[in-house]
């Protein structure tokens, strides 16, 4: 596949016992990734979103790579599990989540993997650290770019 553009988000709320806490666990990811960098965010600390009580560090990062949603999904899985990833239950506590959230190509539906990710759009811990390096990337579902959808959080927050 053609050099393609990604926005990944890299989530922890388990220490790893060689890395440390959290955002040492996503630093440690984002060198290991193997991956060209165009952009990474800060890395922050969030509220967990779901059942888990831990506290999250999430980052944002934009990658450019040649391969393809599948082949990009499988190697971070196998980073996961490298990090000690043992929960795949869904919103469980673990070291180490990375997901896809855009692409260059649009839309992509396949087993397992939908893209854009199906709930990036509420969720102020990919929209925050996104607006920081891609505010102008357009989500091609919805038409808003990145930074439209932290206006409208943000907004969302203030009324709350
Ligand atoms: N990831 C989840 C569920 N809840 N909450 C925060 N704050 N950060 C995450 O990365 C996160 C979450 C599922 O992957
Ligand atoms: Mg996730
Ligand atoms: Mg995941």
């Amino acid at each position: 596949m053609a050099r393609t553009s990604y926005l990944i988000t890299l989530g922890s709320n388990m220490p790893h016992g060689r890395y440390g806490p959290p955002r040492r666990v996503i630093a440690a990811a984002l060198e290991q990734l193997d991956l060209a960098i165009t952009a990474c965010s800060p890395v922050i600390q969030s509220r967990p979103i779901g059942p888990s009580r831990r506290t999250y560090a999430n980052a944002v990062a934009w990658i450019e790579t040649d391969l393809s949603p599948t082949e990009l999904i499988y190697h971070f899985k196998i980073l996961e599990t490298a990090f000690g990833r043992r929960t795949s239950q869904r919103w469980g506590a673990r070291v180490l989540d990375l997901d896809i959230i855009l692409w260059s190509g649009g839309l992509w539906i396949s087993p397992g993997l939908i893209i854009p990710h199906l709930a990036f759009r509420n969720r102020a811990f990919v929209i925050g650290p996104a607006n920081t390096i891609v505010p102008n990337w357009r989500d091609p579902l919805s038409g808003l770019c990145i930074k439209h959808m932290k206006a409208r959080l943000d907004r969302k927050r203030r009324r709350a």
